[in-house]
């Protein structure tokens, strides 16, 4: 008899643990599949021309600067707030998922000029607001 109830108390303890564990990884995976919804890359970080993650995607490499948005073609994109932004991705992100290991910054103007904030590694914001939207020209790790 007490053996039997020594593998119970055993066997309870043990499916406690578990459930412990399955419980303590929930956020991880939460976060993994957040970011497998914005349809971002591993080892990239995503900048979407509209909220929720939609509309066009531009792409940089883990490690990547990128001086001037402007120069990259976006064909069909239209900046609501500046001429200097239509066709290309100068002035049109609205949404970002940095999937990467890096912090980064993003900045009003090309060449890394006005500062605006920081995208921590392995976070996503799925809309920058109304004064920050369709502005960024250049971002790079910081
Ligand atoms: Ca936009």
């Amino acid at each position: 008899m007490r053996t039997s109830r020594t593998i119970l108390q055993m066997t309870l303890a043990l499916t406690l643990g578990l459930l412990g564990l399955v419980a303590a990884a929930t956020p991880a995976a939460a976060a993994q599949s957040r970011a497998d919804l914005a349809g971002c890359p591993a080892n990239t970080l995503c900048f979407y021309n509209d909220e929720d993650f939609l509309g066009h995607i531009f792409t940089i490499q883990a490690g990547e600067s990128i001086p001037s948005l402007h120069a990259y073609v976006c064909a069909g994109c239209d900046s609501p707030k500046h001429g200097a932004g239509d066709g290309n991705f100068g002035d049109q992100m609205s949404s970002w998922v940095n999937n990467t290991s890096w912090s980064y910054c993003w900045y009003y103007d090309i060449n890394y000029g006005s500062y605006v904030t920081v995208m921590p590694a392995g976070q996503a914001i799925s809309w920058v607001g109304k004064r920050t939207q369709d502005e960024a020209s250049s971002v790079r790790p910081c």
